[in-house]
């Protein structure tokens, strides 16, 4: 069933938190993770095994849908093949100086070198959203003005204001896909409720506490390494589970999908695509993990039934970002 703005609003000005932490709080939810909650965390990491949660950055990943995001795409700037060439050309070459230099550095010398670049949108590939990634009204978290994010970056809220929480943390995987026995991953238009998240940690044995990472797994990842349809729709969370985020004073969300959320209109608010974005990002400052990979992590969590584990998911240091990608890796 959509839900009307009256109900969104209603969300919306119950889980707030502007100024919880002050006026110049650009952490958010990140706020909840202390240094003893890192210590504690630090405890999980029992047996040493390693799960990185990062996808590929190449061309072979799910953008494209959008227009306006594409694969990261990756060029190399010297390679070897251009080594005999460059000794021979490159000296002489002075209208390039790249060739110059480097076909300088190779003649009558042992040292070879390859260097390349990647070209992203920030949005791709595993990644984190900052708390200014979207916005209504003209607000971003904190009441921070829509129009301090330019061309130029994010004065307020972007990826590099979130340095000093690392980010490190307790993680906690919610495995919907095996608690509904639902093969791969979750048929779009179904999403999770808050009431299923605790169903779910109910049934895993496991408590969610102050400034945990909670990480849901939908399976949707899976189906895409098979399929490489990055336009399959799949589900996500109900935009209600920001209540429970809230509630359980949850430091951050990641999901295996494109959202995290379920984007499915029916279940969604009327006049607001993405209520959870909206409610997560700029109401609560509660940042979203989108494309973790979870495929190995669930299937360890199920067969050893420990589903908590040290996080590690620290974002680059993109000055003004809108977001960041990131390689999480859990560890148990
Ligand atoms: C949007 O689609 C705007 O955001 P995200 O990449 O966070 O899903």
């Amino acid at each position: 069933m959509t839900d009307s703005m009256a109900d969104f609003r209603r969300v919306a000005d119950d889980v707030r938190n502007w100024g919880r932490w002050g006026d110049a709080d650009e952490l958010g939810t990140l706020n909840f993770i202390t240094a003893a909650k890192v210590a504690e965390a630090t405890a999980l990491a029992r047996t040493g095994k390693v799960f990185p949660l990062g996808v590929d950055f190449g061309s072979g990943g799910p953008q494209g849908a959008f227009e306006f995001r594409h694969n990261p795409v990756h060029v190399m700037t010297v390679d070897g093949g251009d080594a005999q060439a460059l000794v021979k050309y490159g000296p002489q070459w002075l209208h390039n100086s790249v060739a110059h230099h480097v076909g300088k550095l190779f003649v009558d010398n042992l040292f070879r070198f390859n260097d390349d670049m990647v070209v992203m949108p920030l949005q791709a590939a595993s990644q984190w959203d900052a708390l200014c990634h979207v916005y209504y009204e003209d607000k971003l978290y904190n009441g921070f003005p829509a129009d301090s994010v330019t061309s130029f970056g994010a004065f307020h809220c972007g990826i590099d204001k979130v340095d000093s929480k690392g980010i490190a943390s307790r993680g906690v995987l919610l495995d919907v896909v095996r608690h509904r026995g639902a093969g791969v991953f979750l048929e779009p238009g179904n999403p999770v409720t808050p009431e299923e998240l605790d169903a779910v940690a109910r049934a895993q044995g496991v408590t969610l506490t102050r400034g945990d990472i909670v990480l849901v797994h939908t399976g949707w990842w899976t189906r895409f390494a098979q399929t490489r349809n990055g336009a399959e729709r799949g589900s996500g969370l109900h935009w209600r589970c920001a209540s429970w985020l809230h509630d359980n004073e949850i430091a951050a969300v990641a999901a295996d999908n494109m959202m995290v959320e379920d984007p499915h209109p029916a279940s969604g608010v009327s006049g607001a695509f993405l209520p959870m974005h909206l409610l997560c990002l700029r109401d609560m400052g509660l940042m979203l993990g989108e494309y973790w990979d979870m495929t190995a992590l669930s299937a360890d969590c199920a067969a050893d039934g420990v589903y908590e584990f040290q996080l590690v998911a620290p974002p680059l240091r993109v000055v003004g970002g809108v977001g960041s990608p990131v390689n999480p890796i859990a560890i148990k």
